[in-house]
Formats: C-alpha cells, sequence, structure tokens
C-alpha cells in the first residue's frame, strides 16, 4: 500500500514522494488512515473502504459543508474549537477515485492533538461531551436537507436486528454454536423496538455526528483542553439520543470496546453524570423535552445495537468492522452486550442523573 500511495496519491497532493514520511494513524474499524510527513507539511491521508461507504463521493462532500459551516461559525465567535478541512488535490478536487486501488482523501491534521481511548476523570468526560454538544449545537442551523445519508437507516435497530436474524439464518462462517448464547441474548431484547416505535416519531431530525467514539475528539496535549471533533464521515441527519448514546457506550466503560476482562466491564455513574452535564450545559437549551427523555433510550439502543453489529459481523466471517485477531469480533460483542447490562441493571441511579442537571 505504500508504494501505491507514494506512487500514485501523493503526487496529486504535490508531495514528494521520496521526502515523505508515512505512519498509521488511529483506530478506525473501517477506513485505511495514515499519517503523512514531509519537511514543510503533514497531512492526513485515508483510502475509504468503498464497500462500507457505497457513495464515497458524497462522504467527502457532506465533509465539506460542514467544515464551511463550522469555519464560518468560527469567524462569527460561535464555534470554539478547530475544525478539520478536507486538503484538495491539485486538480482541485476533495478526493482521488484511483478505482481498484482505492478512494483516496486528505484532511488537515492537527498539531499537539491527542486522542484517548479510555476515559480517565469526570473532567475528561464532561469536556468531551461539551466538545460534541457544541458541535451539535453549532449544526443546529445546518440545513440538513444538503447532506446525503452515507448510509441508509446506519442507527436503525429494527434493521441491525433483521441483518442479525440473517445472519444466524445464513451462519456463513459456521461459527453459530459457539456464540448462540449472545445471540439469544441480543433477540430476548425485543422490547426497547416498542419503546423505540413509539418515541422515534416525535423527535426532530437533526445533524448529528453519529459516531461520538471517544477518540474522535482532539484533546490539546499541551495542556488538555478541548481542541476538535473530528471523524466527519457519517455526519448525517439523525436523532441526537445516539450521539450521547455513543458517548455513554465509549466513555463510561473503564476497559476498550474489545476487552476481554467482562468482569471489568460497567458503566461508572459519575462518568455518566459527567456526560449529562457536559451535554447539557451546550444543548439544554436547544433539545426538546422528548428529546432530553430520549437520551436514556438512545444509550441503551447504542449499546445494544453495536454489540449486535459486531456479532452480526462475526457470523458473516468479519466482512464488515477490520478485525486484528480470531474471535475480534465476537469479543466485541460480549464487552458491549456486557456494558448494555450494565446500563439496565443501574437504571434508576443513571436516571438520576438527568434530574441533577
Ligand atoms: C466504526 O471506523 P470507526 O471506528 O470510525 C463504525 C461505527 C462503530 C464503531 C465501533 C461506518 O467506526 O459505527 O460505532 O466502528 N463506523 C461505521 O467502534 O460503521
Ligand atoms: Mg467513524
Amino acid at each position: 500500500m505504500i508504494k501505491l500511495i507514494r506512487q500514485s496519491v501523493l503526487p496529486h497532493f504535490g508531495i514528494e514522494a521520496q521526502e515523505a514520511k508515512i505512519s498509521a494513524l488511529g483506530n478506525g474499524h473501517i477506513n485505511d488512515t495514515l499519517l503523512v510527513r514531509w519537511p514543510s507539511g503533514e497531512l492526513v491521508l485515508q483510502r475509504i473502504n468503498t464497500q462500507v461507504f457505497k457513495t464515497p463521493q458524497a462522504l467527502v462532500s457532506n465533509a465539506d459543508k460542514i467544515s464551511h459551516h463550522l469555519c464560518a461559525k468560527a469567524l462569527q465567535q460561535q464555534y470554539g474549537l478547530k475544525v478539520v478541512s478536507p486538503c484538495l488535490t491539485q486538480e482541485g478536487e476533495l478526493a482521488i477515485d484511483l478505482g481498484e486501488q482505492g478512494f483516496w482523501r486528505a484532511i488537515s491534521y492537527l498539531p499537539h492533538s491527542l486522542s484517548i481511548e479510555v476515559v480517565k476523570s469526570e473532567t475528561q468526560a464532561e469536556m468531551a461531551a461539551k466538545a460534541f454538544g457544541h458541535f451539535a449545537s453549532a449544526l443546529s442551523d445546518f440545513d440538513a436537507t444538503e447532506l446525503e445519508d452515507v448510509i441508509p437507516q446506519f442507527h436503525h435497530l429494527p434493521g441491525r436486528m433483521d441483518m442479525l436474524r440473517q445472519a444466524v439464518q445464513q451462519d456463513k462462517a459456521k461459527r453459530l454454536d459457539a456464540c448462540r448464547q449472545w445471540v439469544d441474548y441480543a433477540l430476548s431484547q425485543q422490547s426497547l423496538l416498542d419503546e423505540l416505535a413509539e418515541i422515534t416519531p416525535q423527535l426532530p431530525l437533526r445533524i448529528c455526528h453519529n459516531d461520538t467514539k471517544i477518540n474522535n475528539m482532539l484533546f490539546d496535549k499541551r495542556d488538555m483542553s478541548s481542541m476538535a471533533i473530528i471523524d466527519l464521515d457519517t455526519c448525517m441527519k439523525g436523532y441526537l439520543m445516539y450521539d450521547f448514546g455513543d458517548m455513554v457506550r465509549t466513555f463510561c466503560s473503564p476497559e476498550a470496546e474489545d476487552s476481554t476482562e467482562l468482569a471489568n466491564v460497567s458503566v461508572r455513574p459519575s462518568i455518566f453524570a459527567a456526560i449529562c452535564r457536559g451535554y447539557l450545559s451546550e444543548l439544554g437549551e436547544v433539545l426538546t423535552e422528548v428529546e432530553k427523555r430520549s437520551l436514556w433510550l438512545g444509550a441503551r439502543v447504542i449499546c445494544l445495537m453495536i454489540g449486535v453489529r459486531f456479532l452480526t459481523d462475526h457470523l458473516n466471517g468479519d466482512v464488515y468492522f477490520h478485525v486484528h485477531r480470531e474471535g475480534h469480533n465476537l469479543d466485541r460483542a460480549a464487552n458491549q452486550f456486557t456494558l448494555y447490562q450494565s446500563l439496565l441493571d443501574q437504571e434508576a441511579q443513571l436516571n438520576a442523573c438527568f434530574t441533577v442537571v
């Protein structure tokens, strides 16, 4: 891949291939992300996974529109974070389509930035939730119809449950027997679908980030202040309860998403409370009453749904998420179902956090 980048990608950005140092960046499960450094600059290069993002041109165009909007807000002193912007090719394009050899795009690299994988303190959680809330608030006046749905029905639990049922039926990788217990667990959570069907029609569609993982918020490593929200790949219209839910999912556990130390996987209530404080400090005035009530549901749906997605991919033979070991997707699913169960077990205590805010 490095040879291909040097020969066919870097020249489009006017970068002298021999002078460039290329290294892997981040922990994405879908795209390949690299940091390219050369004597007079640096950028982030990505090969978009076109099996997952079937309209990559829409993805780069969406991200471009969002970064324009945020830059305009920043100029009016209404957006206080840094913005990651696309780096155009020498031909003035947002991406390079090399067909079989990939769809490539570049974005600016933010010096002094730091991402974390596990939240260590309430302060980190509150700051990150505030940053994601600030991002959503800055996009609240953006015309949602301008963005294409890069992945239709992305956060759609009924559809994800159907995909799991189909994977079970096909059992393509012959792994069903060994994970039947988790399949039964996931399918037994049907009642969540009824709750969802009742509340969803009452919610406004807004521009959402749709991947508010802790490692998609950058800190400034010089003083650990909030720096930027990154990974605009799945920014599209949706329900903010899911952005809240993905923060709960990725901030609250003391273990990484794929840890097999299931005894340690649980929701830390103090971190949950910090997310509520941070997110609502930015969005308290923007959200409707029903939206506020939907946040608890969003947390449960997101945790269950990602478990369902990992389990489905395990049954299908690991064709969607990158895996780094045998059974990786099953480990992730078991971890996320455990986290989901911990949410259910602490319902009363966690729900009380909303009334304190
Ligand atoms: C994927 O590739 P990454 O890490 O940005 C996935 C998210 C999941 C996440 C799980 C397009 O995001 O939906 O929540 O993995 N992105 C896509 O960690 O499916
Ligand atoms: Mg992402």
